[in-house]
Order: structure tokens, then sequence, then C-alpha cells
């Protein structure tokens, strides 16, 4: 037995299955006791798009993703990942390659110190010295990604150690963890903050995603009945047919749903985390606010709760609706802004404009996708068109990155989700300039044979800065492009393609992909003027009354 086989019973060990990368030489120990194994070796063409399939996974799943690299390139790769998994909290554990360490036959060729590249970016980095103290290394790597608040472990497996001889050790049993329960004078003193506002409001934070949290959460709501809003993590986390939705905050002020969020004289915070762009500004006379979390919050200048219940939030917010239910006479006191505040976002939804606008896009993708489809954003401007007007009524069913906002992770993640829910619908949504960042793992997705429709919204231009700039009254420079025929360069890969060539063409052609099945690419070219006419002036005319 070597060190690899070791390592790969480990993982075998925390219930891994598949592992994303592009091996190197340096794993090939790795990749020959992979070969021996339960789990399966999935190939990417970019370490990035592994990292973020690997992060996508632990995000959709609570457990950790794994993916693999080879040293120096390879992990350096990962670095955007990893930041993507540390910022967005997902569990990930990270294994990369290095020359070995107990000699140096190719003297410095190829070596980069990725321990330290990787320790601002991970919760945890580590370098396996012996085989003997891989099982323990492993299961540590897997509870700390794990743990709230979880995130990227990288585990560097140096080559001599990976081929060197292993004693025969017995990986390390897992077991469950119940993480405590917010103390009872804390859900004492919430309790009579909640009974005492005028008008409370609920905002769900990225923290409330947490997969298997929705039905907490859902009751906890139903219970109490006190509207809710959310951030554009926190999207989806109650069910939905609620009534109580009042909206999600896609920008920090002035938009709709802060007619409710500036009224409100107690806001109940529940798993944000400020790595979020602020869905509010909190100032010197804002309202209270309660933060709600599995760790106490992070204070920044434009969020410092007033209160905190900290503990596990599921357990939590059941003793807090135990003490609450029944008992709130102003629950619903802003609720009567819920009409005012939906119909402005469901503006224009239906226009028939050529190019299409984005409202008309978020409505049309709305249309085709079932209750338990899942949409994943890359970056771009469309990202607050989504965030702001796609009703989601099932948790994790809109997939966006509100923290790293890196482009280049829609394709993957889209990828990954549809791996894990082969019977639903999903679809990645992309700008013409993130699609092309990882572009290439359409080879993958083929391969894969997966059923994935990716929808591409085509401005030739890095259309969200083009937009600030614009907003910040620059001339107009340095933000135009040129594009492949993306059904032509979607056909190269072995997929299909079909592109928008009429307003209401959009529904007929997203039917059909899925219809179809395999993976599809549709191309629409968007009309992104309304980023302008709305999201500018609109809002800046829009007064809270
Ligand atoms: C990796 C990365 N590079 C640059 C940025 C800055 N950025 C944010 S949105 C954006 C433009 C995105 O263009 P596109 O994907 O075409 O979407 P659009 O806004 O045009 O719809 C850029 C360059 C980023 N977020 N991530
Ligand atoms: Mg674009």
């Amino acid at each position: 037995m070597k060190g690899a086989d070791l390592l790969v019973s480990a993982l075998e060990n925390e219930g891994v299955t598949q592992i994303f990368g592009v091996p190197g030489e340096e794993n090939l120990d790795v990749v020959e006791a992979l070969r021996r194994s339960s789990i399966k070796l999935v190939l990417t063409r970019h370490e990035q798009a592994a990292g973020f399939m690997a992060a996508t996974h632990g995000r959709l799943t609570g457990k950790p993703g794994v993916c693999l690299s080879t040293l120096g390139p390879g992990a350096l790769n990962f670095t955007t990942a990893a930041a993507y998994a540390l910022l967005g909290a997902m569990p990930m554990v990270m294994i990369t390659g290095q020359k070995g360490i107990l000699t140096h036959k190719q003297a410095r060729f190829q070596v980069v110190d990725t321990v330290s590249t990787m320790t601002p970016l991970t919760k945890m980095t580590r370098q396996i010295v012996s085989p003997a103290t891989i099982p323990s290394v492993v299961r540590e790597a897997f509870r700390v990604a794990q743990q709230e608040r979880p995130g990227p472990v990288n585990l560097e497996l140096p080559e001599d150690i990976a081929g060197s001889e292993a004693p025969e050790i017995a990986p390390i049993p897992r077991h469950p963890i119940d993480i405590p329960v917010a103390h009872h004078a804390a859900l004492d003193r919430a309790a009579e903050l909640i009974a005492s506002a005028k008008r409370p409001l609920i905002m769900l934070g990225a923290a409330a995603s947490r997969p298997h949290l929705a039905d907490a959460l859902t009751d906890f709501v139903r219970r109490v009945r006190i509207p809710f809003f959310n951030t554009q993590m926190g999207k989806g986390a109650v069910a939905g047919g609620s009534g109580l939705y009042m909206g999600t905050a896609a920008l920090s002020e002035r938009d709709y749903v802060h007619d409710a969020v500036d009224r409100a004289d107690l806001i109940i915070a529940i798993g944000h985390d400020t790595v979020e762009k602020p869905p509010f500004l909190m100032g010197p006379h804002g309202p209270t606010v309660l933060h709600v979390g599995f760790l106490p919050a992070t204070v920044e200048e434009v969020f410092f709760p007033h209160a905190e219940v900290v503990g596990d939030v599921g357990s939590s917010l059941k003793l807090l609706a135990d003490r609450l239910e029944g008992k709130l006479s102003n629950a619903g006191a802003l609720l009567s802004l819920r009409e005012h505040i939906l119909k402005h976002i469901e503006d224009r939804a239906t226009e028939s404009r050529y190019p299409l606008t984005p409202q008309r896009i978020v409505h049309d993708v709305r249309q085709v996708m079932p209750k338990d489809g899942i949409v994943c954003l890359d970056n771009g401007m469309y990202k607050i068109w989504f965030a702001r007007n796609y009703r989601t009524g099932v948790a994790n069913t809109l997939l966006l990155d509100n923290a790293l906002a890196t482009m280049g992770a829609g394709l993957p993640s889209a990828m990954m989700a549809a791996m894990l829910n082969p019977q639903a619908r999903v679809m990645a949504v992309c700008g013409d300039g993130g699609f092309m960042m990882n572009s290439q793992e359409l080879e993958t997705a083929v391969r894969l044979r997966l059923n994935l429709v990716v929808l591409i919204l085509q401005d030739n231009a890095y259309g969200m800065i083009r937009w600030k700039q614009e907003v910040d009254h620059f001339p107009d420079f340095g933000m135009s492009f040129g594009n492949p025929d993306f059904v032509t360069y979607a056909r190269a890969y072995g997929a299909k393609g079909s592109r928008v060539e009429s307003a209401d063409g959009l529904v007929s052609a997203l039917e059909a992909a899925f219809a179809g099945g395999g993976v599809h690419l549709v191309s629409v070219p968007i009309d992104y003027s309304e980023n302008m006419r709305v999201l500018v002036e609109e809002l800046r005319s829009h007064q809270v009354a």
C-alpha cells in the first residue's frame, strides 16, 4: 500500500464518489489509486472549472466537493475557485500535487509555494509530510471544510509521499455532530424585541440557503407571519406560496423593496453574511437589527446588529417561534406594501421588443423552468435583473455568486447542478463575456452526457462595466468585443445550438432545447438600455413616500 492508496481510501471513507480535475505527473500514484477505487475521476478542461464544480457540489449538498490538480500551474488555477468557495461559504477539498520533498531531483522546476498561496484563500492548508498522517489529515480536512462557516481546504500531497510505502491504517470513522442551540437568555431577549416591534421585517441572507434549512425557515415564517425579503444569495430559502415575500434586495438602497426596508423598525436578519453586496445600509437612524446565525455577526460600517441569536439556526428559530406564535399583533404591519413592490418589479415583463429586454428574458426563463428547475448565473449585468425579478419557490433554484462575483462560474456550476439533479431542468445563464471564460467546458458537459441548456445573453460587451461607466459619466470606451458565432461554436463541441430571432422566440427556443435533451446552447440578443431607464432614472425619481 502506498500513500496515495491511503489517501483514496480516506476519501472513500468520507463518502466521496467523484473528483473533478486535471492531473499532472505528480498525481500519477493518486490517479492509479483512483482507478482501483469506487471514486470516479471527472476530467475537466481547466482546473478553475473543476474547482467551481467541487465548490458547487458543496454548496448544493453540504458535503465537500473534491478537486484534484498538479503542482504549480495546476494548483494556481485553483486559486479563483478557492476564493469562490471561501467567500461563498462552500465546503470543498482541493488536493494538489507537489514535487518530492525528501529529495530534489528536479531542483526547483515547477515548484511554487502553494501552501503560502492557498493559506489566505482557504480555511486550512496542509502539506502532507508522511503517509501515516493521511487518515487524520483527511478527516480533519473534511470536518473543517464542512463546519460552519463552510469553505475550502487544500491538501498538498508531494509526489514522493504519495508513492512511498504506507502502513495500513484504518480511516477515522465519521460521526454526526449537532451544533449548540442559542442560549435561552438570547432567545428571550430576541422574542421581547420582536414582540415589541411595530413594523418587523425578516431578511434571509446567504447562510439561510444552506441545504436542509428550507423546512425550518419556512416553518418559522409561517408561524410568526412576519413578511420577509432576501439578499441575492438568500433567494428561495423559504418555500414559495407563503404570501409574505416582499422582494429581493439586488441593490443596496432605493429599490422598491427598500420601501419596506426603510419603514421597518426591526429587521430580523437570518443568516446574513456580509460577504454579500449590502442588501441595505445601516446608519445612525436606522431600524433595530437582530442577527440570527450559526456564528456571531461580523460588524461592518454598514451592518452592526443590536442583538444576536447565535447557534444552530433551524433549532433556534423553532424555539423562537414557540415563544412568539399567535402573539404578534403587528406581524403583518408592512404587508400592505407588498402588492405595490411586486407590481413595479413585474413592469414590462412581457414587452415585445427585439433585442429582448432583461425583464422579458427573466420572465420567459421563469416560464420554461418548472418549480424545481435550477438556473445558475454567471456574473454580469443580468444578475441584478435575475436577482430582482426571478421568483423562486424552492431553495437553491437560483444559484448566483454575490460574494466573489467572479465571471466564469456559470457553466461549471450549472454542470454540477445537472449532475446532482439529473431529473430537473437545469440552465446556465451567462453573458457573452463570462461564458467565454470557461466555454471549453462544453466539451466536458457533452462528454458527461449532461442535459443542460446554456443561455447566452449577447451584447458584444462587458455590459455591466459599460453600464457603470455610463452611470459615472465616462465616455463609452474599452468595453466592446466580437464574438464567435455561438451556434457554430456549440456544434463544434458536439452540442446543439440555436439563436433567438424574435421577441417571442425565446420561450419556444428554450422549450425545444430542453425537449431535445443533451447540451444545448441558445443565444439571445439583449437590450441593455433598460439598465439606465429602470435602475438609474426610474429608481432615482422613486421617492420613499
Ligand atoms: C473574473 C472576473 N473578471 C472581471 C470581472 C469584472 N466584471 C464584472 S461583470 C463584467 C462584465 C461581464 O460581461 P458579460 O459576461 O458579457 O455580461 P454582461 O454584463 O455583458 O451581461 C466584468 C468584466 C469579474 N467580476 N470577474
Ligand atoms: Mg456581455
